[in-house]
């Protein structure tokens, strides 16, 4: 076994009452981590809180459990152990990370690349597919048997984070653990239905909006959309509705990097997204985000879209030329 796995597997054993939080803005992986991660422990007896700041978006919805989220914290010396899944940065433990930081023994458990250390247990391993896969490795060391629902979203958190098993980090030991998953009675056509075909009107009127904005740069190598607020309110959509609508971009058979600049309320957000060896990481690095070689973002304050625009384009185009591919 894997040490970094083993040494934090007796802390979680010990441990009798436990805070479970993960990233903010929490994804599909994030999400059913967390509530995997919660029936995992009360099958062993032990007391859970699963903490969010938000209330789960509609696209999580779908998710066994989702109701069984709580929003704001209770007294924190009942707990004596934090888990953070999924979490590549304690900034991304949002508003309350302080407080949830000062939980011990605090454990983290992620797959994102350019993780930056925090907490005082880490198993961190940026060659897994999900934190989904993680957690379905954590519960057979702990010896729990996994139910139906708990199945259920450690399913749909490896299907979202490989994008049905499409990714580079889609391993043999991804799709064998998928298949464990699906014995316990997941059917892979509803999850996938849920996470890819399970969208509003309202969406499909703001993607054709986003699509509209596509350029393409560097021989229709480099790809960017953009998405602002006039487009929201037209469509009666939020940010959480441009969940994928940067597949399209990158689905182009030339383009190597797609970047989605998103307007939000008080800032500007961009996704972007790689093929082969074109690291994203390190160009949301120098921007203060991270993700992984192809999957990353970060947010710029104070900035229009058209500023983010022209500090991002050179930096893309760099990593484009540099790289070979
Ligand atoms: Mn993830």
């Amino acid at each position: 076994m894997n040490q970094a796995l083993a040494d934090i597997i007796p802390v979680i054993q010990q441990a009798k009452n436990v805070l479970i939080a993960t990233h903010v803005f929490p994804d599909v992986d994030a999400m059913g981590s967390l509530l995997a991660m919660g029936n995992i422990l009360c099958s062993m007896g032990k007391k859970v809180y699963l903490y969010s700041e938000e209330p789960a978006n509609h696209i999580l919805e779908f998710l066994p459990g989702a109701e069984k989220l709580n929003i704001g914290l209770p007294g924190l010396e009942q707990f004596d152990c934090c888990l953070a899944l999924d979490c590549g940065d304690e900034l991304r433990l949002g508003r309350v990370k302080d407080n949830l930081l000062n939980i011990h023994p605090f454990v983290v458990v992620d797959h994102h690349a350019g993780h930056k250390k925090f907490g005082d247990f880490r198993w961190v391993d940026p060659g897994k597919s999900s934190t989904g896969e993680m957690v379905y490795e954590l519960a057979l060391e702990l010896g729990v048997k996994i139910d139906y629902a708990t199945a259920y979203c450690l399913y749909s958190a490896i299907v979202a984070d490989t994008g049905s098993f499409k990714y580079a980090s889609t391993s043999p030991r991804t799709l064998h653990i998928a298949g464990e998953l699906l014995t316990r009675g997941v059917n892979p056509a509803e999850i996938s239905g849920k996470i890819f075909d399970n969208f509003t009107k309202n969406r499909l009127h703001l993607l054709q909006e986003v699509l509209a904005t596509l350029k393409l740069y560097e021989d229709e190598q480099l790809a960017v959309i953009t998405v602002n607020k006039d487009q929201f309110d037209k469509t009666g959509t939020t940010p959480v509705d441009t969940e994928l609508f940067i597949n399209y971009p990158r689905s182009l058979a030339t383009v190597k990097i797609a970047a989605f600049i998103k307007e939000s309320k008080d800032f500007v957000g961009v996704s972007l997204r790689s093929k082969g060896n074109y690291d994203v990481t390190s160009v949301a690095g120098k921007f203060g985000g991270g993700g992984h070689r192809n999957a990353a973002g970060f947010k710029l304050q104070g900035k229009t879209i058209d500023d983010v625009r022209k500090v991002l384009l050179p930096e893309l185009k760099l990593l484009l030329n540099a790289s070979s591919n």
